[in-house]
């Protein structure tokens, strides 16, 4: 997507006025230009952003009203958002939907919990459309609005280790980029420009910022406000998801009860929202998500192989090492390292 590609058609009077002050404030901003694929990116707040994602950031700073009983789900791309969100709705909304009726089986997650920063563009009003309060976003701890870090709310934190996250951001990247312009490019190009963002992706300057920074600035938030958020790690999910079902519905204040645990449910939340499950869905298989008037996914796009060290078959021994060497640098210091689950 180019800055060309943005548009103000069907804006009512007050987004008219929002966008034109937008495009002031984009031209203020540090600009990169990246030619494969042609994007820009704007610098705002020490991150990277596509300018529709930062119309969205900056509107959620300006509009959006959190409550004290929200769940925001947070997350860089790509580390597990689509099936975290799906085990926080199946856990909050067990009471109202069984198993065979789940509107799990028929929507795409994304469209269950939405996306902050995509959806107030799309319904400003998101918090009088939910029928739940899980929500979730991907942008930086230090862009939250002030409701989010002061309401109370919780947040839970998803992360990966970042050798698989890249190899995953760059498969969905590529592929979406390749959906989203009519002149798009092929997935045949893949290899063409892998080292390329391999070196983008080291230095934070990817489509969706960077992803050390992302992560420090929760962990380190977290760490100052542990009641505050859950932090979690997709390798730990995948090693213990029923421990982790369990411990979500805890952390949010809805923990299953005796009967509940003898019926087994934690256990088909977690059968329902598995990735073979999930993505063996119809709606997962077939189904679009409507990002904006100019952008649309396949549903399948959110779901690729599920795997934990898939990077094995991607990346070199020596950019493996560099990542590793990358998160030992910024995140070792805190404490903080990837892949070994977060201990029960
Ligand atoms: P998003 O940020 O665009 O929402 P996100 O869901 O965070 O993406 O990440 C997608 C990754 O989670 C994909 O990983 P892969 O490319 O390495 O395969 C996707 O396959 C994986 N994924 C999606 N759903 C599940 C699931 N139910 N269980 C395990 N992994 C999943």
């Amino acid at each position: 997507m180019s800055s060309s590609t943005i548009n103000s058609d069907h804006r009512s009077p007050l987004m008219q006025s929002n966008y034109k002050l937008f495009t002031e404030l984009l031209s203020t901003l540090p600009k990169l230009n990246r030619n494969n694929p042609p994007v820009d990116l704007y610098q705002y707040q020490g991150f990277w952003y596509l300018p529709k994602v930062l119309e969205g950031v900056i509107q959620v700073q300006q509009q959006f009203q959190a409550r004290p009983t929200d769940i925001i789900i947070a997350g860089w791309p790509k580390t597990g958002n689509t099936w975290l969100k799906a085990l926080c709705f199946a856990i909050a909304t067990r009471k109202q939907h069984n198993q065979t009726k789940n509107p799990l089986l028929t929507n795409l997650p994304h469209n269950l919990v939405p996306i902050l920063e995509v959806e107030i563009l799309n319904n400003p009003k998101i918090r009088e459309t939910l029928h739940h309060s899980v929500l979730s976003t991907h942008m930086p701890y230090t862009s939250l609005p002030k409701s989010i870090t002061t309401s109370g709310c919780k947040i839970i934190y998803i992360c990966r280790d970042p050798k698989d996250t890249f190899v995953s951001f760059y498969h969905f990247f590529r592929r979406s980029h390749v959906l989203s312009t009519s002149a798009g490019g092929s997935i045949t190009d893949l290899n063409s420009s892998f080292h390329d963002e391999f070196d983008l992706f080291c230095e934070g300057k990817t489509s969706a910022g960077s992803f050390w920074d992302h992560v420090l600035g929760y962990y380190k938030a977290s760490l100052d406000r542990p009641d505050m958020f859950l932090f979690l790690k997709y390798e730990g999910l995948v090693e213990d998801p029923v421990f982790y079902v369990k411990k979500l519905a805890r952390y949010m204040d809805i923990p299953f009860s005796v009967e509940e645990e003898l019926e087994g449910i934690p256990e088909k939340i977690v059968k329902m929202c598995s990735f073979e499950s999930l993505s063996g869905l119809e709606v997962n298989k077939t189904g679009k998500y409507y990002v904006h008037e100019s952008y649309m996914l396949d549903n399948n796009s959110f779901f690729r192989k599920g795997n934990i060290g898939d990077w094995k078959n991607h990346l070199t021994p020596e950019m493996a090492k560099k990542i590793d060497e990358i998160a030992a640098e910024r995140l070792g210091g805190f404490g903080f390292s990837f892949g070994q689950p977060t201990a029960p």
